[in-house]
């Protein structure tokens, strides 16, 4: 039953963690996959540790090549990082403390231990992915989905999933990065000729049939994004978007491989223009955006555009962005700005497994944030109850992305 008087000081900092650590998630972006979908479904600690995150970490802090490590099976790779970051060093950083997390909620110590015995001892839990659901509260998920890949897309041949669980969405940075694969991918699933522009919409149409997504969505450095807002093919998806009532989702500042020898691990932060973005949002005043800026330096401006056009919304602390250290005072300068209209957070796990740690520190955070607001709400004569805790909690971690996305939860 949750308290209807008003909260003494005292009592507020300790209905806020019961409630943020009760509350249920709603998880905007993952790269995730249900387990029926077996070649892309990850979990476990060799998954875990090839994480792009730690192979970037791996490779810019030791003597290790780029080469050298990519010959290595995934085995040998999980097993090359755990010593050097594990044991060799203290895992400082948020990725290595994010596996430390990870483990210990499965009650995993890991002194002195090799890969091979926290790998054995991790795969004796055998858990499930529900599993993992229930440890994160994560209730239901939204995955990536790249239409113009045969092999990922044929996940939605089958009907052996939960869909309501796992949510998809159609990622279109296809179009962009590899538009001739694209074009014959559509083009296999049409009989007609068409220009380019119906092509591409007749098979996102079907696609849209099959695996009725929540968003598309499509992540842009400066470059794209400038050329996006006054190109013919781009206003023409727009269109589409507007027409079936999905909302793009805009991930923005990526500059891929900055380190080609990185491989995947080696993007990076490009410069990105948000005059552009707020003349997209004019320009299209019936599309809505979801938003997301990977750098620091844009993340003030990008909020005060949120403030200004009814269409943007933004979500998330992406990627680079997804540290501590750099989400309190960004979600306090979003809160001044934009009161609790907004998502806070997503995951962006391509482990099933990080959903725990990703969402652990992420409340960790909001805690501490929202603690301090209440208080001085308090001090202002407004007075507390649990009742508005369990509300602005739940929109923040969940309804605000249900009703903006208009979907039954
Ligand atoms: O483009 C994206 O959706 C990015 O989130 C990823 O591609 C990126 O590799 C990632 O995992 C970031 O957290
Ligand atoms: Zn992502």
């Amino acid at each position: 039953m949750r308290k209807e008087y008003e909260l003494k000081t005292k009592e507020i900092s300790i209905s806020i963690k019961k409630i943020i650590d009760e509350a249920t998630i709603f998880d905007l972006h993952t790269h995730l996959f249900p387990p029926e979908h077996k070649a892309y479904y990850l979990s476990g600690l060799t998954a875990i540790l090839n994480y792009h995150y730690l192979i970037a970490e791996l490779l810019s802090s030791t003597q290790i090549s780029a080469k050298d490590f990519y010959l290595l099976d995934d085995n040998q790779k999980a097993n090359l990082i755990w010593d050097e970051l594990f044991l060799k060093r203290t895992p400082m950083s948020e990725a290595c403390q994010g596996v430390l997390i990870i483990l210990s909620i499965f009650s995993i110590s890991t002194k002195g231990k090799t890969f091979n015995d926290v790998n054995k001892e991790l795969k004796q839990l055998n858990f499930s992915d529900q599993d993992i659901l229930n440890k994160s509260k994560v209730e239901s998920l939204v995955m990536t989905n790249n239409p113009f890949d045969d092999d990922e897309w044929s996940l939605f041949k089958n009907d052996n999933w939960n869909r309501k669980k796992y949510r998809s969405s159609l990622r279109l940075d296809s179009l962009i990065s590899e538009f001739d694969k694209c074009l014959s991918i559509a083009k296999k699933n049409l009989s007609d000729e068409q220009d380019e522009l119906e092509g591409i919409l007749d098979y996102l149409n079907i696609c849209y049939q099959k695996a009725n997504p929540v968003y598309a969505a499509i992540s842009l450095n400066g470059h794209q994004l400038e050329r996006f807002i006054n190109n013919k093919f781009w206003s023409g998806i727009l269109k589409w978007l507007e027409l079936k009532k999905l909302p793009l989702s805009l991930m923005l500042g990526v500059k891929r491989a900055v380190n080609k020898n990185f491989d995947q691990a080696g993007d990076g932060i490009g410069y990105v223009n948000l005059k552009n973005l707020s003349e997209l949002c004019v320009k299209f005043p019936n599309n809505k955006f979801l938003t997301t800026c990977l750098s620091l330096n844009d993340q003030h401006e990008l909020t005060v555009l949120s403030r200004k056009h009814p269409n943007l919304t933004i979500f998330g602390f992406w990627w680079f962005m997804n540290q501590p250290s750099i989400i309190e005072p960004v979600l306090k300068m979003r809160i001044d700005l934009l009161g609790l209209s907004f998502i806070p957070q997503h995951s962006d796990a391509r482990i099933t497994d990080q959903l725990i740690y990703k969402w652990f520190n992420f409340k960790s955070v909001l805690k501490k944030v929202m603690t301090e607001y209440y208080l001085k709400l308090q001090l202002n004569n407004f007075p507390i109850t649990e009742e508005i805790i369990y509300r602005d909690i739940t929109n923040l971690l969940k309804s605000n992305a249900v009703n903006f996305l208009n979907i039954e939860n």
